[in-house]
């Protein structure tokens, strides 16, 4: 890691009816999981949101009139990036437990899937972003194990509630061309190394050294309004698209 802060793009997925349970006394008011990553160009491919079952999350109302879903962690780090009314405090509204938001329906910016829902993830960490992250298994070999493993896999559907219709009619999506490794680079590393399961630890830390400064460099998007044009040159614009059109914010930690 390095020394200064990590800046992320927090994309906000909104949350659509019908609401879980635990959230329903907030339903007056817009809710997002927000997901937080470092690639904001690759949000035109996003397929499902991750949600580790086991973990702590908070709902808590920003400056805005929002709720927004994350570790209580980052709800912390974001009460002291001027996200709330008051510097430094944010209010638990409802504590969440991640199976209590599995499931649900979401409308995420730029992708093309209307509705996309939250999915078990058994990896996600406790102490980095928001404890909510995205799902673009395209070009994250994370993404595209865990996607795999919950389409395989009937008995882990079922022990987390999830539909077969929540999983089974998204596909990765093509949307960005990395020299070497085609329009579904993460798809190419994944079967090249073997990948077996989001717990194929090693491997995939070496599947996504094999296609990130690639597709980092060399990438080229095949979608949106940037159609043509190297990552490097579209990555900065793509973020501000979202901030501009307020589908999603910048976090550091
Ligand atoms: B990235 P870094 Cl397409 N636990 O977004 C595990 N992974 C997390 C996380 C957590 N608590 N919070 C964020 N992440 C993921 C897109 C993406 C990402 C693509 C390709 C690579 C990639 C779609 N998922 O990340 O350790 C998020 O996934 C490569 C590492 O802070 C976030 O960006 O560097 C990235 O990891 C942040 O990881």
């Amino acid at each position: 890691e390095g020394v200064g802060p990590q800046e992320y793009t927090l994309v906000k997925m909104k949350l659509l009816e019908p609401l879980p349970v635990k959230l329903r006394k907030l339903s007056s008011k817009a809710i997002y999981l927000v997901a937080a990553t470092l690639r904001p160009e690759t949000m035109y491919g996003q397929t499902n949101c991750w949600i580790r079952p086991d973990m702590k999350y908070v709902a808590f109302e920003t400056k805005s009139g929002e709720i927004f879903i994350s570790t209580a962690r980052a709800a912390k780090n974001m009460c002291y990036q001027a996200f709330t009314n008051k510097e430094g405090h944010y209010e638990v509204l409802v504590e969440l437990l991640g199976q209590d938001i599995l499931g649900c329906a979401l409308k995420a910016p730029m992708t093309n899937y209307e509705k996309i829902y939250s999915l078990p993830m058994l990896t996600i960490k406790d102490n980095k972003g928001t404890g909510v992250v995205t799902s673009v298994p395209s070009d994250s070999p994370d993404d595209y194990a865990a996607l795999v493993d919950l389409k395989k896999k009937q008995a882990f559907r079922e022990k987390y509630g999830i539909k077969d219709e929540m999983v089974l009619p998204f596909y990765p999506v093509p949307i960005i061309e990395v020299p070497d490794f085609g329009n579904l680079s993460a798809v190419a590393a994944y079967d090249k190394l073997k990948i077996q399961s989001q717990n194929d630890k090693d491997k995939l830390a070496e599947a996504k050294e094999m296609v990130y400064l690639k597709g980092f460099y060399d990438g080229i998007m095949l979608v949106g309004e940037y159609k043509g044009k190297k990552i490097q040159d579209v990555k900065k614009l793509l973020q501000k698209n979202l901030l501009d059109t307020n589908q999603g914010v910048i976090y550091y930690e």
